[in-house]
């Protein structure tokens, strides 16, 4: 089998997603998610102009062997935009040697290691209470686990409080919009939201929350330990993670479970946080850490110190991504959860797939290959609209992590 041509789809249905399709002679071809929010066009580029020309004329079985060949053959090694064009490569591989062997890419990494893939959905509100409101639709909606986020006192916009209570989508406008943060508001909050919670809820759920790259290390110390009595599943993005050291400090002063990652694209992101113990949760993801073939070594290293998979599963990553995840979910020994934020139903219409949602739970189909497929002429009627991810500053006006 050769692969004879590849192309890269933009649509917009809601908001941007890119994904590559791979065609070969016998006819069988395969599609991968290449989006990264807020710089899609970057990866559209780096694939049509860089890594197609090379794919023609190889044979799409030698996954590994083309793996490193865009690796080590580019120089220019890791960082989001080749991994996410090298993932997108990889997740279409997968799927064609799935659609060949006639087996759901679960059973080629090694089968079922469980029944079906606990997922995490997103309770947020703009105060307290209606943070409360969503956590009991979430509860009610079957959902076992549930991330709790809420607009902060005193502060006009904060992460993961978005305007449609289903949907997320922080790429929110043509040109960067600035939010103004507040650490301090934020870490006085954050325990008395949690406190709230569990004396209504009790403690039947998972409690997630998101500190999306905003503490400093002993900021996030002192919010861990603040957080301790709530007994949260996991405190995630607590600090901004380039300095893999700085969570040294963290973990030795709190037992609230750390999660880290989604914004990481190769292992050596996190080489010394896992073999050093420093989390419990690693966030790579398909899409962004170098599809199947990269994230699997990630979790085969992660095993040997106790840390578990909490795939990163965001709106603006497609249900490509989903779909290859959750075969990915299905085989992994040390799973931990996957973020589940769902998709629009224009955006399930694009990309037809066969997973589906049932009491807190994503169960996968047994389609060859991971599942999904795309709707290209669908999918052409949603031309690609430049959306940004916001911008933060401090209250003085110092930019900020957002
Ligand atoms: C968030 C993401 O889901 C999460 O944990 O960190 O929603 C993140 O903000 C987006 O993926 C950014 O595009
Ligand atoms: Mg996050």
């Amino acid at each position: 089998m050769k692969i004879t041509d590849a192309k890269v789809i933009v649509s917009c249905p809601g908001r941007n997603f890119v994904t590559l399709k791979i065609m070969t002679d016998e006819g069988v071809y395969g599609i991968g998610d290449a989006t990264l929010n807020g710089r899609e066009l970057a990866v559209v580029s780096y694939l049509e102009d860089h890594v197609i020309p090379c794919l023609i004329g190889r044979d799409p079985a030698q996954i590994e062997d083309i793996w490193h060949y865009l690796y080590k053959g580019a120089y220019w090694r890791r960082g989001p935009i080749t991994m996410s064009a090298i993932a997108a490569v990889d997740t279409a591989l997968w799927d064609i040697k799935g659609k060949v062997a006639g087996l759901p890419l679960y059973e080629l990494l090694g089968g079922k290691s469980r029944n079906s893939v606990m997922v995490y959905g997103h309770a947020n509100g703009a105060n307290i209470d209606e943070a409360l409101d969503e956590v009991a639709r979430y509860s009610d909606m079957g959902y076992k686990a549930i991330r709790v986020q809420s607009g902060v006192p005193g502060l006009n916009s904060t992460y993961g409080v978005a305007k449609d209570k289903l949907f997320y989508e922080p790429a929110d406008a043509d040109l960067p919009t600035e939010n103004i943060w507040s650490t301090e508001k934020y870490m006085k909050f954050v325990p008395e939201l949690f406190e709230r919670v569990r004396e209504k809820f009790g403690f039947e759920h998972h409690l997630l929350h998101d500190g999306h790259h905003r503490l400093t290390p002993v900021q996030a110390a002192r919010l861990g330990k603040d957080l301790e009595p709530y007994r949260l599943f996991w405190f995630e993005d607590c600090v901004p993670a380039e300095n893999q050291d700085a969570f040294r400090l963290i973990r030795q002063h709190t037992t609230t479970p750390l999660a880290v990652g989604e914004i990481f694209n190769t292992i050596y992101d996190c080489q010394q946080l896992i073999t050093e113990q420093l989390i419990d949760y690693i966030r790579t993801t398909v899409v962004h850490a170098g599809g199947i073939t990269h994230l699997r070594k990630i979790a085969q290293l992660a095993e040997l110190y106790h840390v578990k998979t909490g795939c990163h599963g965001a709106t603006d990553l497609s249900p490509v991504c989903m779909g290859a995840a959750l075969h990915f979910d299905m085989w992994v020994p040390n799973f931990g959860i996957q973020e589940y934020m769902r998709h629009t139903k224009e955006t399930d219409a694009v990309f037809p797939h066969d997973y589906h949602f049932k009491d807190g739970y994503l169960h996968v189909g047994d389609t060859p290959g991971h599942g999904v497929d795309i709707d290209e002429e669908l999918a052409a009627k949603y031309p690609y609209q430049r959306a940004y991810l916001p911008i933060n500053r401090l209250e003085d006006g110092s930019m900020f992590s957002w």
